[in-house]
């Protein structure tokens, strides 16, 4: 069985993923960390917590030698717009971070997987269907992070054999826990103020498409990567992956099929904006499909859907 350290358990995708690992693998067998015990109380009540910054090499080897682990899923980071606010910090916690992620796995034989994102392309990649190998020269701190955290990860996979795996995730839409500063996050506050005030602002002007996906497929993502058989992986750091591509337009014409009196109005942030413009509209996925059987099951109407009723139940 394996024994599992989660950072950044109390995030956006941590509060879920370490949910469903304590489900598949043992509540005792996951280790859930954060900077700090604010959020899901659920992920702290149901089995391991410690408080962890990425930053403290010591205390990542002391954690792992405590519950005996033998995989890390590193997803204590800074998101894109946060990044650009503060791109020290960004680096400092984003490659500091990783780097002592894949410095301790090194030392006690840990496989990793950490998530890159579409951040990671620049003005200079192919837009549209942008392919598994292609330009990357991107613009952000956040996405310089991110490229040098795949290069980073396959460096130790080739040097030391340490079994780092990786996907380029898109926006990723949940109804459980909030994004953090996040390029993409119109997609997720959209549902929010649709159920409670029948209107939104988007910070992301019309007409910019970018790759989306619902919570529950990033989760199977994650969890099936680490599963997939080494012998079928061409690729590891990082895979393409994309559910939905649309642009805000297209978000709202969805919501405004369950609720038609929803209007949509911009107020684009240009700071934002210029992030979201340096992006890809859409991703090639084909490899991720071809190596480990990447197979998405919500589309925009699916998503759409569900995550309206589950909203309006936890919203009331
Ligand atoms: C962000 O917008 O920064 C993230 C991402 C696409 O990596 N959601």
């Amino acid at each position: 069985m394996k024994r599992i350290l989660v950072t950044g358990a109390l995030g956006q995708i941590g509060s879920e993923l370490v949910m469903e690992l304590r489900k598949k693998y043992g509540h005792d067998n996951v280790v859930a960390s954060d900077i700090s015990s604010k959020g899901s109380e659920e992920v702290i009540g149901s089995g391991p917590f410690e408080i962890l910054d990425v930053v403290d090499r010591d205390k990542i080897n002391e954690i792992v030698k405590k519950y005996n682990i033998d995989t890390i899923y590193h997803l204590a980071a800074l998101l894109s717009a946060t990044g650009e606010k503060n791109p020290s910090l960004a680096w400092h916690i984003n490659m500091g971070g990783l780097f002592n992620v894949l410095e301790v796995a090194r030392e006690n034989n840990c496989a990793v997987c950490t998530p890159s994102s579409i951040a990671a392309f620049g003005p200079s990649t192919p837009k549209d269907n942008t392919p598994q190998d292609t330009l990357m020269r991107p613009t952000t701190m956040y996405g310089v992070t991110k490229v040098a955290g795949e290069l980073l990860c396959d460096y130790y996979y080739e040097k030391y054999g340490i079994d780092t795996r990786g996907v380029r995730f898109p926006g990723l839409i949940s109804y459980k826990s909030l994004p953090g500063g996040g390029t993409t996050d119109y997609a997720v506050h959209i549902f929010y103020e649709a159920i409670k005030n029948k209107k939104y602002s988007s910070f992301i002007d019309k007409g910019t498409f970018m790759d989306m996906m619902y919570m529950p497929d990033a989760i199977t993502a994650l969890i099936q990567l680490m599963e997939a058989d080494p012998a079928t992986l061409v690729h590891r750091n990082a895979f393409n992956i994309t559910a939905m591509s649309f642009d805000p337009e297209m978000l709202a014409a969805e919501i405004k099929k369950h609720i038609p009196e929803f209007e949509l109005e911009y107020d684009v942030n240009p700071d934002i904006q210029k992030i979201a413009d340096s992006w890809p509209n859409s991703l090639d996925d084909s490899d991720a499909r071809a190596e480990w059987g990447w197979n998405p099951q919500y589309d925009l109407s699916a998503m759409v859907k569900d995550m309206l009723e589950q909203l309006a139940i936890k919203l009331n």
